[in-house]
């Protein structure tokens, strides 16, 4: 069975390599195919609907099984916000590391000490069938907080430096790679997707 990652993200390419090792699958990037350089515009309003599209598109460009994951971050001090397009969180053309200082600056204004810092990653990771265009949706949530200040480690991308997951003191960033991946969002949605692409596969449609 051969997956393609539909993710230009190469810190999620890397997680799901991971997750998805135990699969008797081939495991193929956008780079590997070809579609490195296909961006996908994401308007929907759903973390649903944007993986859907993602994993959608992808699959009809390449003829293959594919697989994409659309993340949010949830921070309930700023009603919500970063919210369904963390990616653009604080403007235009701004580094990840700029986007986590005005979140940090955005809770700081909002007068949001220690205890009133509580946030959510959400992904959803859509399958999109070839030729069927069949897909599968599933969700994983991690509840957390958000730091205080930036706490880097060896791994993580995005806004872990920022995001302690709920029962650790450590940011995803300073936390190994493998207990990220045991309880992330993205982890938790990943072994909802193994268990599907098993099931798919014994049943000979995969
Ligand atoms: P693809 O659409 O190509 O997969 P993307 O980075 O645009 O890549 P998203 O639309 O899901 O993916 O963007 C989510 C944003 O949240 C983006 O800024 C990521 O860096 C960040 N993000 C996603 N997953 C994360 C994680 O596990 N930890 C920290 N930040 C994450």
């Amino acid at each position: 069975m051969d997956i393609l990652i539909g993710t230009s993200n190469p810190g999620k390419l890397g997680e799901f390599e991971a997750l998805l090792a135990g699969l008797d699958a081939r495991l193929l990037s956008l780079r590997d195919v070809g579609l490195g350089g296909l961006d996908v515009p994401e308007d929907a309003t759903t973390l649903e609907a944007n993986a859907a599209h993602k994993a959608r598109v992808y699959s009809e460009a390449s003829g293959l099984m594919t697989l994409a994951d659309d993340t949010g971050l949830f921070v309930e001090a700023l009603g919500g916000a970063p919210g369904i397009y963390p990616a653009r969180y604080g403007g235009p053309g701004l580094t990840m590391a700029e986007r986590r200082g005005k979140l940090l600056a955005a809770l700081a204004e909002a007068g949001a000490g220690e205890g009133a810092r509580t946030a959510r990653f959400e992904c959803v990771i859509a399958l999109c069938q070839p030729h069927t265009g069949e897909l599968i949706t599933v969700r994983g949530i991690c509840p957390g907080r958000i730091a205080l200040e930036e706490a880097h480690g060896e791994g993580g991308f995005g806004y872990d430096p920022v995001f302690i997951p709920d029962g650790y003191r450590e940011s995803f960033s300073q936390l190994p790679e493998a207990v990220k991946n045991q309880i992330s969002h993205r982890g938790r949605a990943a072994q909802m997707m193994v268990a599907e692409l098993r099931r798919l596969s014994a049943s000979g449609s995969g």
